[in-house]
């Protein structure tokens, strides 16, 4: 019934070019500053691309989109002349003034001229990019127009979880395509769950022989349904250490940096069904878990537990060189601990006891994130976590998620640790449905419109502006209890991640959901049908 849906979805769009309507030029993430000019520059086979070095990646990544679209077939050449007439010169001179991963765009009837260094250069191809028919073509009239642009938050993120359902290595690199387009440069990887452990780690083969597959998953709505109903089919997968090196890859040609998520704790089903001597009851039978929500079990703060998470870290940080190692943290229930005698008496001997804003329990968590903190950082690395991390005690280099609306963020931000917001409440929980429940397929956590995700502003006012500092991002999460389907990933993705990468990048004063939605969404949302993808249509402004 999803493809039902779709189908009529799309017979709704009214299709307009939308290039040149409104101040931005159909351009998103609206940009810093555009001011248009008379006249245009026709790109043409005979254009010719300059570039400073004709290796090096936003270079090559514009030379293979021309081809592909078979506008340009010539190979770039070195920048020797910058007044070469027709030319499309690439260039990182006079760019020191620019912010980090700025550009300047200038469009003259004689040339086009994109200047930036690593990937402000990249991010101005793909705004020119956006100025381009989608479908290409041998000639392409281009407005004069002169962009400066740059980013109001470092990190520009998106999660996907590839858990609770699996999604195929060419599914993960049109995310990091659809990423790239929007500027956006942080791909959160949950890559373990209590529903499946996705990514080869040597040390310890049953983490995906037996932590990746499930026997079966519950139908419908788990949270209102009972009995439970099952589908009594086998699912799994996994993700080889080859595999993840050929994603880091393409996502670094992109300049998006991979997060991956190993999840402790909680939310650690997975890796105790395949080894159970890593919980407080060795004998208990764990089993990758075949419904939703959080579990008993997680891993028990044993000497064993944490050479295993040493080990397996030491793999993740050999393949991902992120300077952020997502350690997890959120929904690990303390149960299994205050039953268990060696957590009792490793309080003990740690001298922690319960007090007004913390059990002790609480504070074996902190123990236990902290001294996994210390690991990562003496590989040179920073941990980030959800913010449950803050319970019992911050560890002292870490950066926080702040997914239970924005109060996590604001503690840790006062305590000068640096916060990425990630909050539910603000639209970025993109696993909710984007419009009424009644026309909706089944999701989780109620709906939200695309106006909600782009209205969110990442810095709370009741921060100082140094405190603000603190907030270096934003990102939006889809986890995938209800989305079995790529086609349904795209539909949830579409076009919130969007709305996202202005909430990420256009400076406060230029966003304007009107023109938005209205003079520069219709051109993309063409673009994302040529290009076979799934998408929500969103509601007419002013309906409700
Ligand atoms: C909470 S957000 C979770 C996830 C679920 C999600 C569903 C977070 C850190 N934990 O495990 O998938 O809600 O919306």
């Amino acid at each position: 019934f999803f493809l039902l849906f779709f189908a009529i979805g799309s017979l709704s769009i009214t299709i307009t070019n939308a290039q040149d309507s409104g101040p931005n030029m159909g351009i998103i993430p609206a940009p810093v500053s555009l001011k248009k000019a008379s006249g245009s520059f026709t790109l043409s086979r005979q254009t010719v691309i300059l570039a400073d070095s004709t290796n090096n990646k936003a270079v090559v990544f514009l030379a293979d989109y021309l081809r592909s679209k078979k506008m340009l077939n010539i190979k770039p050449g070195i920048d020797s002349n910058k007044n070469t007439p027709n030319s499309l010169i690439l260039t990182s001179a006079g760019t020191d003034s620019l912010p980090a991963e700025g550009y300047r765009l200038t469009i003259t009837p004689q040339q086009i001229t994109i200047a930036g260094k690593g990937a402000g250069l990249f991010y101005g191809i793909q705004t020119l990019i956006q100025l381009m028919p989608a479908d290409g073509g041998a000639t392409i009239q281009l407005p004069c127009v002169q962009i400066t642009d740059y980013p109001r938050f470092g990190y520009r993120g998106v999660m996907l979880d590839v858990c609770r359902h699996f999604f195929s290595v060419e599914f993960v690199k049109k995310y990091i395509d659809l990423m790239a387009a929007y500027k956006l440069n942080n791909f959160h990887w949950h890559l373990t769950d209590d529903q499946g452990w996705r990514i080869e780690i040597k040390k310890y083969p049953k983490l995906t022989t037996i932590g990746s597959q499930r026997a079966q998953t519950v139908i419908g709505n788990y949270h209102d349904r009972t009995p439970q109903q099952f589908d009594n089919t086998p699912v799994g997968g996994f993700y080889t250490q080859d595999q993840i090196r050929d994603v880091i890859k393409y996502a670094a040609d992109r300049y998006i940096n991979i997060v991956p998520e190993i999840e402790m704790p909680g939310h650690s089903e997975a890796a105790l069904a395949a080894y159970p001597e890593l919980g407080c009851e060795p004998t208990f039978p764990y089993k990758v878990s075949e419904t939703w929500g959080v579990f008993h079990d997680t891993y028990c703060p044993s000497d064993k537990t944490f050479s295993f998470l040493e080990d397996v870290l030491t793999e993740v940080m050999e393949l991902f060189p992120s300077k952020y190692i997502h350690v997890g943290g959120d929904e690990a229930p303390k149960d299994a601990w205050k039953k268990s005698a060696f957590c009792q008496k490793l309080c003990k001997k740690l001298g922690l006891k319960d007090d007004r804003n913390s059990t002790k329990e609480d504070k074996l968590q902190s123990y236990f994130i902290q001294r996994v903190e210390k690991f990562v950082n003496s590989k040179g690395r920073s941990i980030i976590g959800w913010d449950e991390i803050l319970e019992g005690g911050l560890s002292p280099n870490a950066t926080v998620m702040s997914w239970r609306g924005e109060a996590g963020g604001i503690a840790a931000a006062q305590q000068n640790h640096d916060v990425v917001m990630t909050p539910g409440s603000g639209g970025l929980y993109i696993d909710h449905s984007q419009g009424k429940l009644s026309e909706e397929p089944l999701n989780i956590g109620g709906y939200d419109l695309l106006s909600k995700i782009y209205s969110y502003n990442p810095t709370p006012a009741i921060l100082t502006p140094d405190q603000q500092k603190h907030i270096v991002g934003v990102q939006a999460n889809l986890w995938t209890e209800y989305i079995p389907t790529e086609n349904k990933a795209e539909y949830m993705l579409l076009p919130r991640m969007l709305a996202l990468s202005e909430v990420a990048w256009s400076p406060l004063a230029n966003k304007n959901y009107t023109d938005f939605a209205n003079n520069r969404l219709p051109s993309h949302l063409a673009w994302l049908d040529k290009n076979g993808f799934d998408y929500h249509v969103p509601q007419a402004i002013g309906a409700q």
